[in-house]
């Protein structure tokens, strides 16, 4: 029972001018020159590409926001369960052609431009990135969204509107120099919501009462508070009227008495500073990948999001007049990562704190809501908050956070009354000076399953950082499911089954003649945009290598310029004779080190000095280049990914949850070279083993190496001890800028295996290179891969979350739209 405002009489003039969107290219440039002879105030005389650009967009943002209303309106009248998904990042690229293909109007789009004079390219080449992510957990996002949407599932994201998303990277004398990336100038695909708002409180201080009836109370009172506004943007699906929402909240200075007394009394610039002090939550993206830095400010990003996020839940299920009861039907919360883990303790507080229900009612409604994703195990990116940081900002929580701890201490006395050391290893509070929250137990405990992102993963995490746990809830509360990327709109084709049916045309000479021009003329695209930016030739006959993703020392860049370096000495020391004999490469590196992440940055200067002198040594010519691309990017990876021969997912084995890139190559036609590590083991299973290069050490033997490195003789692998020698003697450079990086591997132990997996690792690049010279063989192993890959589609994985963990069901439109 929904009240609509206009009543019925007036409803047939609103239905009678309803906008219906357009279908011809000549609607499309009507509306286009419209907004922007209007909206944009630009005439034919200045209407330049970023003019056209904004028109377009505009064009299309009608044509989804009126798919949006009718998605919301269907949503709330059906009243069925909502999956929201809650995540710091959504590294959503540009909307643009996403919004063409997924409307289908593209075609009309791309004639009614030329019309108007201008290229499709171009146009959508305009668009600034939205960069609200670090790396594959925000891509992840992205996608999943995206998926959601196909689908059908009645589905939010919920988020942060940072005004700055990850840093722009530039590369200046081979350092990497990070500039801001102001995003918002001009972005038509928010929706500014001023009048939905929500008071977000921090600090203060607890209060405990009793009413007349003996009932005792708590609540939360003092502090500050700092407005959230709500920015939606549509997310549409692909060939379907479902427009979910992906809400990002803003934060603003609460207009409060305060300010106005302080501007009355004078203090106009200590107003300004506390506007400012509140904007500054949401101000900017934190720019590291699988690290957690304990930074206060972080923390309020935190809890500014899942408190607005929750008021939104609640209020919209508080509408619908349902009991408490229903809420773990009606709404299913999943935490991308622990970083909206405080949702947890916020629900509990607002059922028991807020609308008074016992503890117990409660926490059964709150542990039945949740679902927890898991991206990682290394020890150094589990989040974990300090006891007094928090006690500080949110101090009420603190306490509901120690109320779950001890219900949940005396369940696992109760049922190990034997094991008195599991308490400790188990418990929410690490007894650490100070004390410590850890974020990922609470997450687990608060929720009814928990999620690895790949089989590897999903059972590294049973047997190491969550064992004592599975003995406590048994296994069914672990699940695991494999990540996957977008295979629709620009990558081959929407529907898997579709994709197998590739595997028929592997012997057709048309067909494999098409798939190997398709992949040269990618690679004559990217040749052309390393001409333009590192200023170096490169044949479009050659290999291209490529490794694109955040630097870390896991991921193993460092292996990866090693084994160039290698192969460079290798060069050096043939005959002219013998080097015609070689196999011509480009070996391509992309991709951010975190700003105080010093490892890495030493990293991407190494393989900037080794570019400047193999690209310049006349011995070497087409036969290696090395090029480092600036400001790796959704968009750049656009460009990047369907250009690769072989690209690279070369992590310590056990230290990379899943990998998602190592998917979007070979759905773009390109091999890998990997471990045994995340998803490639899947991906392995799924292609044939033959049609993959696998190399190095296995998950289960790490540990012993790492521990032989420590305590017995060490000595460095001998091709890896000569690539090391010279870089000593400054052939690339002065030494003294790579000791650090040489050491840890020397001296302290190469705990990323750097050198037990370099043998292995040199070889299979020989392999590859005799690989490649069979033209024939490779293109059949190149075709397999993308026929096979069908598993890796998103829609796969978001049904899997949607049947197994959320128990929702997709929600599809009536035509008629009369409700
Ligand atoms: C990635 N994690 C995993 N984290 O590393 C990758 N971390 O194996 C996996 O495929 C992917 O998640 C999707 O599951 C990240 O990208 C972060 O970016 C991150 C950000 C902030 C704090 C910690």
């Amino acid at each position: 029972s929904v009240e609509a405002s206009i009543p019925e009489p007036q409803r047939a003039a609103w239905r009678k001018f309803t906008p219906k969107g357009f279908t011809t290219s000549e609607d499309f440039e009507k509306e286009a020159v419209r907004h922007i002879e209007t909206t944009l105030a630009r005439s034919l005389y200045n209407c330049d590409e970023v003019a056209a650009y904004g028109g377009t967009a505009l064009a299309f943002r009608d044509r989804l926001i009126l798919d949006w209303n009718k998605t919301q309106q269907t949503q709330t009248f059906t009243d069925q369960k909502r999956v929201y998904y809650l995540s710091l990042e959504f590294l959503m690229g540009r909307a643009l052609d996403n919004a063409m293909l997924n409307v289908g109007q593209k075609d009309s789009a791309t004639k009614g431009l030329d019309d108007l004079g201008f290229r499709m390219e171009d146009i959508i080449s305009q668009e600034h990135d939205a960069a609200l992510g670090n790396g594959g957990l925000g891509r992840l996002a992205a996608c999943f969204l995206d998926s959601m949407a196909s689908l059908n599932y009645p589905a939010w994201g919920y988020g942060l509107r940072y005004r700055y998303g990850i840093f722009k990277q530039e590369i200046i004398d081979g350092y990497q120099v990070e500039v801001p990336d102001y995003w918002l100038d001009f972005n038509p695909w928010e929706f500014a919501r001023h009048d939905i708002t929500v008071d977000v409180q921090f600090y203060g201080h607890v209060n405990r009462w009793q009413d007349d009836e003996g009932k005792q109370h708590t609540s939360w009172e003092g502090g500050e508070t700092v407005l959230a506004v709500a920015f939606d943007v549509p997310v549409p699906g692909y060939e379907t009227p479902t427009c979910n929402n992906l809400r990002l909240w803003g934060s603003k200075a609460a207009s409060g008495e305060f300010d106005f007394q302080k501007f009355n009394s004078g203090e106009y610039e200590a107003s300004v500073a506390d506007q400012q002090r509140a904007e500054t939550i949401s101000a900017v993206l934190y720019p590291n990948d699988n690290l957690e830095r304990g930074k206060e400010l972080r923390l309020k990003q935190q809890y500014f999001w899942c408190a607005a996020s929750l008021y939104d839940i609640v209020r919209r299920f508080k509408k619908t007049k349902r009991s408490w009861k229903e809420f773990p039907n009606q709404v299913a919360i999943q935490l991308n990562d622990t970083h909206p883990t405080l949702a947890i303790p916020e629900l509990q507080r607002i059922l028991v704190d807020l609308e008074g229900l016992e503890w117990d009612d409660a926490w059964n409604i709150v542990s039945k809501t949740f679902g927890y994703t898991n991206h990682t195990v290394l020890p150094e990116a589990l989040e974990k908050w300090s006891v007094p940081l928090m006690q500080h900002l949110l101090p009420r929580h603190l306490q509901i956070i120690y109320d779950i701890n001890l219900n949940f201490l005396q369940y696992v006395e109760r049922n190990f009354p034997k094991d008195r050391e599991m308490l400790g290893r188990v418990s929410i509070i690490e007894e650490s000076n100070p004390k410590m929250v850890r974020m990922a137990y609470l997450a687990l405990i608060g929720s009814h399953k928990v999620n690895g992102v790949a089989e590897l993963h999903s059972d590294l995490i049973k047997t190491t950082i969550f064992k004592d746990f599975v003995k406590i809830y048994g296994p069914d509360k672990f699940t695991n499911v494999t990540n996957a990327s977008k295979l629709g709109g620009h990558d081959f084709l929407k529907d898997l089954t579709l994709l197998s049916k590739l595997e028929a045309f592997v012997d057709d000479k048309e067909f494999r003649k098409e798939f190997r021009e398709i992949k040269y003329a990618n690679k004559v695209r990217l040749a052309k945009h390393i001409k333009e930016h590192n200023g170096v030739t490169v044949n479009p006959a050659a290999l291209f290598d490529v490794q694109v993703k955040r630097i870390h020392e896991y991921k193993r860049q460092q292996l990866n310029i090693f084994g160039v370096i290698h192969r460079y000495l290798q060069i050096k020391s043939l005959s002219a004779e013998d080097r015609k004999k070689l196999a011509p490469r480009v070996s391509i590196f992309g991709g951010k080190a975190a700003p105080g992440y010093w490892m890495a940055k030493t990293v991407i200067h190494l393989i900037n000095k080794v570019g400047d002198v193999v690209n310049n040594d006349p011995d070497v010519g087409d036969l290696l280049k090395v090029i480092f691309l600036e400001d790796y990017n959704v968009s750049k990876a656009e460009i990047i990914t369907p250009a690769s021969d072989i690209s690279e997912h070369i992590s310590t084995a056990g230290t990379e949850a899943s990998g998602t890139s190592n998917m979007k190559f070979c759905l773009n036609g390109g091999l890998i070279i990997g471990t045994c590590d995340g998803a490639n083991i899947e991906i392995t299973r799924e292609i044939g083993e033959e049609n993959i290069f696998l190399f190095g050490n296995l998950a289960e033997d790490v540990e012993d190496l790492r521990h032989g490195h420590l305590y017995n003789h060490y000595e460095l692998e001998p091709k890896l001890a000569k690539v090391f020698d010279e870089i000593h003697k400054g052939r690339f450079g002065d030494a003294g800028a790579f000791s650090a990086l040489l050491n840890g591997i020397v001296e302290h132990g190469d705990y990323y295996l750097v050198s037990d997996d370099f043998a292995s690792y040199a070889q299979t690049q020989e392999l590859i290179d005799e690989a490649y010279k069979d033209t024939e063989a490779w293109t059949t192993k190149a075709i397999l891969t993308v026929a096979r890959m069908g598993f890796f589609s998103s829609d796969r994985c978001i049904d899997e979350y949607a049947e197994s963990i959320w128990n929702i069901e997709p929600l599809v439109q009536k035509k008629d739209d009369e409700a």
